[in-house]
């Protein structure tokens, strides 16, 4: 049977009908987690309340802080507004679409682990995210256990040697083993934090270990490497019994960056910056342009050259 198509005059109807205001009580409540258009919201007494919302409003992320109302002619609860963002981390998917992640963040902290072996350019494509959102990053090293057989051991702490020279916090823990995990503590309590990082690499298991008794889904290292698949399929907020939120993201593999010029890129980098104002060419790319300023750092010493290579790679995968 054929659907009856609306008129255009009609579909105006139905939607001034859908949004018209609801007599009932406004109350606030915090996204947990989003799953299509279906909402888990936290009230203010901790209940959790699934919530349709209004379409203008756009996609919302763990995170939001939002005005949520009964609609009792259907029996269901529906956001009817959402607050203003602090940060919001985004990510855009293999077309360039930007997809929020998760709002009001305050930290990121980008897991690595020994396997699945970490790609550089990937840690520094979230440092650029968190930089041009204002969010302090992290950076974690999980499954501490599996680095003495590790045969990049080496060149994984070089690699963290190479963050800690940026004044970048580098932790290195295990969940498997709940070692060092207290080192997290002075990041995430009080505070928002989102943990993102490569599938496999421990995003869940860390969490699961933080907070004992959350029911999270952790991983067959196996299986996600034969399958390519994540265990974590949807970000979702989860409160420290000391106070503090830790939202769980699916774990991807490359984290691609949205187009941006290569000036907006350089200034990503944050030991780029002084040097950025004295290349000789007011549009250079730092590729193979004489007299760059950057390049000379690189040359001197100033600047590590792997990050000069890892910001060579991301503008090159940008063109
Ligand atoms: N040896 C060791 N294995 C660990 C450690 N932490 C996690 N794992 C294992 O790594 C695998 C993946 O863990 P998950 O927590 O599901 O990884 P994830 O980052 O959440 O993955 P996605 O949800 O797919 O993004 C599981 O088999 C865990 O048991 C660790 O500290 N040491
Ligand atoms: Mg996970
Ligand atoms: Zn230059």
């Amino acid at each position: 049977m054929s659907k009856r198509k609306l008129t255009q005059q009609q579909q105006r109807r139905v939607a001034a009908h859908r949004a018209k205001p609801l007599d009932t009580p406004e109350r606030t409540g915090l996204v947990i987690a989003h799953y299509g258009s279906s909402l888990d919201v936290e009230d203010d007494n901790g209940n959790i309340i699934v919530c349709g919302k209004r379409q203008h409003l756009g996609t919302l992320v763990p995170g939001d802080r939002v005005t949520w109302q009964m609609d009792t002619a259907n029996n269901s609860a529906v956001v009817v507004r959402v607050a203003e963002r602090n940060t919001l981390l985004s990510r855009p998917d293999s077309r360039g679409e930007l997809h929020a992640v998760a709002a009001n963040v305050d930290h990121l902290f980008i897991v690595i682990a020994p396997t699945p072996a970490p790609s550089q350019t990937t840690v520094d494509r979230y440092l650029i995210a968190a930089t041009v959102q204002n969010i302090q990053p992290i950076i974690v090293l999980n499954k501490e256990d599996l680095l003495p057989e590790d045969p990049h051991h080496t060149q994984l702490l070089e690699l963290l040697e190479l963050y800690k020279s940026l004044q970048i916090p580098c932790l290195i823990v295990s969940a498997k083993c709940k070692s060092h995990l207290s080192l997290l503590d002075a990041y995430l309590l009080g505070k928002t934090s989102v943990f993102v990082g490569q599938s496999g690499v421990g995003k869940s298991s860390i969490i699961g270990t933080l907070i004992p008794g959350i029911n999270i889904k952790t991983g067959d290292l196996s299986i996600l490497g034969k399958h390519g698949k994540h265990t974590t399929t949807t970000a979702r907020l989860y409160h420290l019994p000391q106070g503090g939120n830790i939202i769980d993201s699916p774990g991807i593999r490359e984290f691609p960056l949205w187009p941006m010029s290569p000036a907006e890129l350089a200034y990503g980098f944050i030991e780029f910056r002084e040097f950025l104002h004295d290349c000789k060419f007011r549009n250079c790319t730092h590729v193979n342009e004489p007299s760059c300023a950057l390049l000379n750092a690189a040359a001197a010493g100033k600047i590590k050259q792997a990050r000069i290579l890892s910001y060579q790679k991301i503008l090159a995968s940008m063109l």
